[in-house]
């Protein structure tokens, strides 16, 4: 024993050093390390970073005019897809549509609602997705359209018991009672204000998420980028469960584009949270979309990654290793390396409008991460001469600021409610209602 500790250099003054220097080590790189982990909710913490250039081209030439624009914006795409999100199919497989129910008196007589199977291949059976459309009753023309996925199912948007379960749903899946299962209608109806919005002309178009894609890590072993693999042919790690979603906005988009009742030059895209990240980057890819709506989509949605606030690349990574591809991960502690910065996702979107909304209490999703994200995207709509934010700093809580590009922060928690809503039918109404 003697021997061996002589051997190791360990005597009972070599331990003492090592646990010495073991000590020094911890009380070092402790803080260093934990402050990896912790997340920062003070401003004065958050440090200088400095943004990827989005109007200067790959070879260093600095984009002068929309003909670059269009060069830097297909560059600027390729580096969300190589390092974000993965890539956005451009072929529509076989899509087709099935009306499965119209309801000519819904919401007590106010609305019409259509029910819709969309389906993915030639055949009438999965992989589809359903989708509830309501249209103000006494349409004479061709109404604007807000479209968004919903977190729970059809049914959660509406206590209406004319829409369809969703089949997908595992909570609901769970319930087999048929009582039981309209304890679970309307779940989510605050977050859809339906009525408000038929009675201002417009109609409401959502799908559920999870006949897309489950929101798990394996859910996509069902879903359908294992589904449609070869009907698009692209593998499953080429794209992620944010692009699956997106994907799926699109077609939605399909069936508007068809439907006589809809204008589809008024298509407005819509999502809270993870399905906000999923807004920004189905009108980032789809520009039939004629405005976007980001509610409170902060990490990986609105919120610059740089800024080291709130949730990070690698918390959202760790929580959700499938919403990005494998690359994205290569970026946890490193946001610097990523090529990109969520400013650029914005700035995809122009000319079309923008509204990037915040929350007071939801300061995990960083809302001045998303003001600045918003404000560094502008350089991009003067290009298009469309006015921005017109303003430097974050407006008052509950009042929204700019034109073209708009954005507020709301008193509250992280949701979607009404002051939110009578926000975006504004926003619509000023960008794209009057504006012909
Ligand atoms: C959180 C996630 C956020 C946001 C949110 C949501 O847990 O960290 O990025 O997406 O979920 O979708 O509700």
């Amino acid at each position: 024993m003697r021997n061996y500790k002589k051997a190791m250099g360990l005597n009972m003054g070599g331990i003492a050093k090592i646990s010495f220097c073991l000590t020094v080590l911890l009380l070092c790189w402790g803080p260093l390390l934990q402050a990896q982990e912790e997340f920062n909710y003070d401003e004065s913490k958050v440090g200088a970073y400095t943004l990827p250039a989005v109007l200067e081209l790959s070879s260093g030439r600095l984009v002068s005019g929309n003909k670059d624009w269009k060069k830097r914006r297909t560059e600027i795409i390729k580096l969300f897809e190589d390092n974000v999100y993965g890539k956005f199919p451009k072929k529509r497989s076989n899509i087709h549509f099935e009306t499965l129910k119209i309801d000519r008196h819904a919401l007590s007589g106010r609305a019409i609602s259509k029910q819709v199977r969309i389906y993915f291949t030639k055949e009438k059976k999965q992989p589809y997705m359903d989708m509830i459309l309501y249209l103000p009753a006494k349409v004479t023309k061709p109404v604007p359209v807000f479209i968004g996925l919903n977190f729970k199912g059809n049914q959660s948007i509406d206590g209406d018991s004319a829409i369809m379960l969703s089949e997908k749903h595992p909570e609901l899946l769970k319930y087999t009672k048929a009582k039981e299962q309209q304890l679970i209608r309307g779940e989510q109806a605050e977050r859809w204000e339906i009525d408000t919005l038929i009675g201002r002309g417009f109609g409401v178009a959502s799908a559920y998420y999870g006949d897309l894609e489950l929101d798990y890590p394996e859910g996509w072993k069902t879903g359908i980028r294992t589904t449609l693999k070869e009907t698009l042919a692209i593998q499953p790690q080429e794209w992620s469960a944010i692009s699956a979603w997106a994907w799926g906005l699109s077609r939605m988009m399909d069936y508007l584009e068809t439907d006589h009742q809809v204008n589809k030059k008024q298509v407005i895209v819509t999502g809270h949270s993870r399905l906000g990240k999923a807004a920004l980057w189905a009108g980032a890819n789809d520009t039939r979309f004629a405005a976007v709506i980001s509610n409170n989509s902060g990490e990986g949605g609105a919120a610059l990654s740089r800024r080291w606030f709130g949730e990070t690349i690698n918390r959202i990574n760790t929580n959700f290793p499938h919403w990005f591809v494998d690359r994205y991960k290569t970026y946890n502690n490193n946001a610097t390396a990523l090529p990109v910065d969520q400013h650029m996702l914005l700035a995809l979107i122009a000319p079309r409008p923008l509204y990037v909304a915040s929350a007071t209490e939801d300061l995990w999703a960083d809302p001045r991460g998303e003001f600045l994200s918003a404000k560094n995207a502008e350089p991009v709509y003067s290009l298009f001469h469309k006015k921005g934010l017109g303003v430097v700093d974050m407006p008052a809580t509950d009042t929204s600021v700019g034109e073209t590009v708009r954005y507020h922060i709301r008193t509250g928690k992280h949701n979607i409610l009404l002051f939110d809503w009578l926000r975006y039918i504004d926003f619509a109404n000023e960008n794209l209602i009057k504006i012909k």
